[in-house]
Formats: structure tokens, sequence, C-alpha cells
């Protein structure tokens, strides 16, 4: 029976500083992202003894700094380091899995083939070979595994399957639910639905009503514990630019603008890489933090100049249909195809 593992880092930023200084393991220690040349900035993540303190990712620095000790150690995050041990983790996978897909810089999935409870612990030790730590779920698709992933950790190991699966989801609240953003989670919350289970037994038209075919749909094959399991490999993978705008907006004249940013960042990024693509999707991130996506195929080459044009089609069509406040907005191109038609590209 094949089964699927996700992988995620535990304080992967933090862990990463401390094995770089060994003098900070034991202290609480902050890793923020800086903004005003230092004067300003955000948690990126913090390790457990920080966490104790109250201090977590997203926080502003200034209510960190309120909660800080003094021996609490405060440090720039390092992109490349962290990439760096991220393409480490990603190789221990595949030495153990045939199929490996990266999700985010501390999170994949991988396919299981047999002995899951074996094959997970020689992923664990070897990783803490790496001087990191993860944590491991296991399940029959993604959405189970990665609900799994974070239900021990750190350094957990959860396997979830059979007719386990049901009843482990059934008392999960909707806020833990992955995908669901807290629009879509407060909606379900006023409907009366507050667990897993409630979406499972809920009025499946009303569900339709409130949020949505697809959206509702994909909720009640997750609550099922009938998600995916379908990993996106390295030959489909996607390249996608997203830009966070200056302020949140539903006009489509100023969303669209942000966007033409994003097409040429993603334009110049495939004419150096050569690249053309056979699907453009839009994504957009809304003012409650939700993702919405969008995507349509399209002939081949030449790319460039098309891309813009079919990205602010789709945009149009999300913005219309949903009335969006959006956050960020990005395109994202997939079904990539190496090319030497540079020239072409670089028209856009
Ligand atoms: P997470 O896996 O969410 O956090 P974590 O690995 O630090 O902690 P946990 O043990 O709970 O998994 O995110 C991975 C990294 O992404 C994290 O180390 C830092 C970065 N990150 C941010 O920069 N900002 C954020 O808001 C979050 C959530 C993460
Ligand atoms: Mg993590």
């Amino acid at each position: 029976m094949i089964l699927i593992g996700h992988l995620d880092l535990d304080a992967f930023f933090a862990r990463c500083e401390e094995l770089r200084d060994p003098e900070l393991e034991g202290k609480p220690l902050v890793v923020c992202v800086y903004t005003r040349g230092g004067s300003s900035g955000a948690v990126s993540t913090s390790n457990y003894e920080a966490r104790e303190l109250g201090i977590e990712s997203a926080m502003p620095l200034k209510e960190a700094k309120a909660r800080a000790t003094d021996d609490t150690v405060f440090l720039p995050a390092d992109h490349e380091y962290y990439s760096e041990m991220s393409r480490r983790v990603l190789s221990v996978l595949r030495g153990h899995s045939s199929e490996v897909q990266k999700y985010s810089i501390d999170e994949a999935f991988f396919r299981i083939e047999k002995d899951s409870l074996r094959t997970a612990k020689k992923i664990k030790a070897d990783i803490e070979a790496l001087g990191l730590s993860a944590s491991i779920g296991i399940g029959p698709n993604k959405f189970v595994a990665k609900m799994a992933s974070e239900e021990e950790k750190p350094d957990g190991l959860t396997l979830v399957e059979g007719d386990e699966v049901v009843e482990f989801l059934s008392g999960k609240p909707v806020e833990e639910i992955h995908g669901v953003g807290d629009k879509t989670a407060e909606k379900l919350r006023e409907m009366g639905l507050e667990r897993c289970q409630d979406i499972r037994e809920a009025n499946s038209a009303l569900l339709v009503h409130k949020l949505g075919k697809s959206r509702a749909a994909s909720l009640s094959v997750k609550v099922q514990g009938k998600g995916s399991r379908e990993l996106e490999s390295e030959d489909r993978k996607q390249i996608s630019k997203i830009v966070t705008m200056e302020q949140n907006s539903s006009d489509f004249n100023y969303v669209s603008k942000e966007l033409s940013r994003a097409c040429q960042k993603l334009v110049d990024r495939l004419s150096e890489e050569n690249t053309a693509f056979s699907r453009v999707g839009v994504v957009t991130v809304d003012s409650g933090l939700e993702t919405h996506s969008r995507s349509r195929s399209i002939k081949t080459s030449p790319p460039g100049p098309r891309l813009f044009s079919e990205a602010e089609r789709l945009l149009e069509e999300m913005i219309s249909r949903e009335e969006l406040e959006v956050r960020r907005v990005g395109v994202r191109v997939s079904g990539l195809i190496d090319t030497d038609r540079q020239t072409a590209l670089s028209a856009f």
C-alpha cells in the first residue's frame, strides 16, 4: 500500500543558526527580517526556548523585544544559508524515496512504498546527522500526511492510516485544515461548523451555497480523508513570481498593474533560463490571507507577449467572480519546456 509522507523541519531557521554557532543553544533565539534599515521588522521564526516566552513567527519585532529576556539573541535571517540546508534535506529524502515534492523551504512530501515507519525513522536519523530535526507525518494522501506531521512537533513521527484516518481528522478545528484561511474559517464557524467532523456531516448544498462549488468540494474531499496523493515532481514543476501590493485593493486596474510587474519579473527569469511553458496561472492572496488561483492552458510559443494578456484575463475573472480584496498577486507558469527562443521571450 503506497503512503505519502510529509516532512516539516522543526524551528528551521533557528535550528540552522544554532548549528552554525553552538553557543546559541539553550538560549532563546529569534530570527528576524528587518525593515527600514533595521529599526523595525518581524519575527521570521524563533527556537522553542523563545516560543516559551511567547515569541512567534510573524510577530512585530517590537513586541518580540518586549517579551525577550536579557539572554535572548536576535539574528537577521540568512536565506542563502537556509536554502543550502534545505537542499541537503531534499537530497536525504531523495535517497529514501522515488518521488519527492518540495513544498516549501522546510517542507516536502514523499512517496513511501513499504515499511513506512522504518523508512521515516531512517530519514529522521539522516536529518539528525545533518544537525537538524524534523517532524514526519504519514498518511494515505498529502492532506492527512500534512496534518499528521503537525501532530507531535518537534521531532514527531505520526502514522495515520486505514480506519484511523476519519477519526484522526474528526476533532481537528476548522482553522487547522490546511488551505482554509481566516475568511473561510469564519464562514464555517458562522454556519456552526467548528470541527472537521461537522463539515463531514454538513448539508452539502448549504456548503456549496456559502463557500462556492470548488471550495466546498475540495473541503469535503479533505475531511473524508480522501485528498490527493499525487506528487508534483520536478518535471511538472512550475515557476511563479508574486508581489505584495502597497495597499490591499479590489480595483482591477490597480491589481492588474501589479500583476504586470510580476509578469515582467517572471519573463526575465524564463528568458534567462530559456524556458517556455504551456499553462498560465494567476494567484492572489486576499486580505484574510487566503490563497486563490486560476489557470489555463495555452498554445506554447511565443510565450512572452501572451503571458500578461492571459494572466490579466484570469485576474479579471477571479476578481469579478469572487469580489476579492487583494493583498498579493502573482503569476505562475507550468508545463515547462526548454527552448532556445530567447529572442521571442525577451520581446515581451
Ligand atoms: P514553519 O515550518 O512554519 O516554522 P518552523 O520550522 O520555524 O517551526 P516548526 O517547528 O513549528 O515547524 O516555517 C519554516 C520556516 O519559514 C521558519 O523557520 C521561518 C520561515 N517563516 C517565516 O519567515 N515567516 C513566517 O511567518 C513563518 C510561519 C515561517
Ligand atoms: Mg517547520
